[in-house]
């Protein structure tokens, strides 16, 4: 295979800026497509090259597959980094890359055909000797079927359609008398979400935790785990917080889920990044869930407990270097934890929360990494997913890690606009998450129906009394004022005994 030089990104945000960093670091060109609400986004400023590819929704600009292959081959890149979302789980789109002689850094269009279909991803699994949930094997072709299987392995079942993952289209079904209804309303939504009516049925496992396996396979025949990365904590099915090693597994069971893994991705011809995600029942035991075919979200976290760099790794393995030895990892060293920052409003249900970013400070120190796609004066636009940026920490181990975590939030500033920050806050003063006593089910039990509750040190009664400390502080340090220039703003100093208190204030 002929070595990459220049690599066109078709994508955007923090993802964007995640590959050009991988770029740099090997010396490769780089260019980016954005749309018209992207023009002066970071990864924009950052590439050696940007071209627009049209308007604001992404169906006109990044899901354009054929516009962006148009685009690389006239600009002379070699290859394609989908990132995540938008064309990266789309086999067509990969196809068409290989197509026209383009090097799509990502598996072949083939795997992540296999995997795009439930079903067949299930079917292959079990031929593979991965464990998969009791159900069915072929599409449910009416009731009755649907009736049968679901007799035969027990209530509750779940209904899931096989275009589907990510939860859509899915029904958890009490009893037979509920299955009726949730077979036709599951049917319907599949065929009006995917334009795929097949819809298949498990059976319900109360309570697991998420736990995932990161692969990596190269062209040559070899495929490893990299460990596995703990995602329980999620707030209606979107992740808000992942970690690597999990809380509850040991290397007894990271050795047999990590096997599980690859075969896996051995059974479909897997090459490059890719994650298989499993449920983790309370007795032990692990089932296959569905295989994300991409570099994921967390893939920080992996990164920073083996010591690579996923980024690099990929482009390596598209243009048919083999793993290294640094890929056979023995076990995670230390612990890292990722938490999500969303412009997203935990006071007002979540409400997505667009606009200017008029202040912005980042938290540094040891175990700190922030990827992020946003800067000071930004504007965060209603079009894309909310996901500004990722807060990484590492420690030798989690309790150390949650430390880090503590004092990184506490540095963290991001004004103008509302985040999930006070969620983060609010988890590592929790004692169960503390504890790693967590399953899917507990973090939207925690919050409950309603929304985050304000810590009492930010009630607008107490803007007094600190309007009155602060002016004290500033008296009594008026020599360090006056150094610099006899101006110091007031937020910054409320900012500052607010960190001691790891609590925010904005006005
Ligand atoms: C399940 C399940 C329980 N039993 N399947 C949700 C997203 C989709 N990828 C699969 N999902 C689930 N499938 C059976 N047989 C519970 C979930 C589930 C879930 C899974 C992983 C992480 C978070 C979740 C939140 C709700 C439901």
């Amino acid at each position: 295979m002929r070595p990459i030089r220049k690599v066109l990104i078709a994508n955007r945000g923090e993802i964007a800026v995640r590959v050009l960093r991988g770029l740099h670091d090997l010396g490769l060109e780089s260019a980016v497509v954005y749309s018209e609400a992207d023009r002066d986004s970071w990864p924009v400023l950052l590439a050696d090259e940007a071209h627009c590819i049209g308007p604001a929704p992404s169906r006109e600009s990044y899901l354009r597959g054929e516009a962006i292959v148009d685009l690389a081959l006239a600009i002379g890149a070699d290859a394609v980094h989908p990132g995540f979302g938008f064309l990266s789980e789309n086999a067509a789109f990969a196809a068409r890359c290989r197509d026209a002689g383009l090097v799509f850094v990502g598996p072949p269009p083939e795997a992540i055909a296999a995997m795009g279909s439930k079903i067949e991803a299930r079917r292959l699994m079990r031929a593979a000797g991965v464990p998969v949930v009791p159900g069915t094997e072929e599409p449910l072709a009416d009731l009755e079927a649907a009736s049968r299987v679901a007799a035969e392995v027990g209530y509750p079942v779940m209904l899931k359609a096989s275009a589907g993952g990510g939860g859509k289209g899915m029904r958890r079904v009490a009893s037979a008398a509920d299955l009726a209804e949730a077979f036709r309303s599951a049917r319907s939504e599949a065929t009006a979400s995917f334009g795929d009516d097949s819809v298949y049925l498990e059976k319900f496992l109360d309570r697991p935790r998420h736990v995932e396996i990161q692969v990596f396979a190269d062209a040559h025949g070899r495929t490893v785990s990299l460990g596995e990365r703990e995602c329980s904590l999620q707030r209606r099915q979107q992740k808000v917080v992942e970690e690597s090693p999990s809380p509850v597994v040991d290397a007894d069971l990271r050795a047999r889920m990590g096997a599980a893994a690859v075969r896996a991705a051995e059974a479909v011809g897997y090459v490059n990044a890719g994650t298989v995600e499993f449920m983790l029942a309370p007795d032990g035991q692990f089932y296959f869930l569905e295989m994300n075919t991409r570099l994921q979200v967390e893939h920080p976290v992996t990164e920073l407990v083996t010591g690579l760099d996923l980024v690099v790794a990929q482009l390596r393995v598209a243009q048919g270097e083999a793993l290294g030895p640094e890929f056979d990892i023995p076990a995670p060293r230390g612990h890292a934890i990722e938490v999500r920052l969303y412009a997203e409003d935990p006071y007002h249900k979540y409400a997505p929360s667009p606009g200017r970013i008029s202040r912005l400070r980042w938290p540094h120190g040891p175990g700190v990494r922030v990827d992020a796609g946003i800067y000071e004066g930004a504007t965060v636009s209603i079009h894309y997913d909310p996901m500004l940026a990722k807060l990484i920490v590492w420690g030798v181990d989690r309790e150390q890690a949650l430390a880090r975590l503590e004092r990184a939030l506490g540095e963290l500033r991001i004004e103008g606009i509302a985040t999930n920050v006070p969620l983060f806050r609010a988890l590592v003063a929790d004692e169960e998450f503390r504890a790693g006593r967590f399953d899917i089910t507990w973090l939207d039990r925690r919050l409950g129906a309603g929304e985050l509750a304000r810590p009492a040190g930010t009630r607008l009664a107490d803007l007094p009394l600190v309007a009155a400390a602060i002016a004290h502080h500033a008296a009594t340090h008026s020599a360090a004022a006056g150094e610099q220039g006899g101006h110091r703003p007031i937020w910054r100093l409320a900012s500052r005994r607010a960190a001691l208190r790891g609590t925010t204030w904005s006005w």
